[in-house]
């Protein structure tokens, strides 16, 4: 089991948050996605730890930025 905290930049409202955790959880061995809208932080448990490049792309595939 992995969980990691990235930050997303864009994200305004609950819509945003629903497309991030829609995009990303469709990665494979993604358990659960949890994401602060007032901070951006998105936290991602996996069964093992994910590529942070997929991240990227599954969030930018929602239309929003990863920060770092
Ligand atoms: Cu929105």
């Amino acid at each position: 089991m992995a969980t990691n905290t990235y930050t997303v930049t864009g994200m305004t409202c609950e819509h945003c948050v629903g497309a991030v955790r829609g995009e990303v959880g469709r990665i494979p061995g993604v358990t659960d996605v949890r994401v602060d809208l007032s901070t951006g932080e998105v936290t991602v448990t996996s069964e093992q730890p994910v590529d942070i490049e997929a991240v990227r792309a599954s969030v930018d595939e929602a239309g929003y930025e990863l920060a770092s």
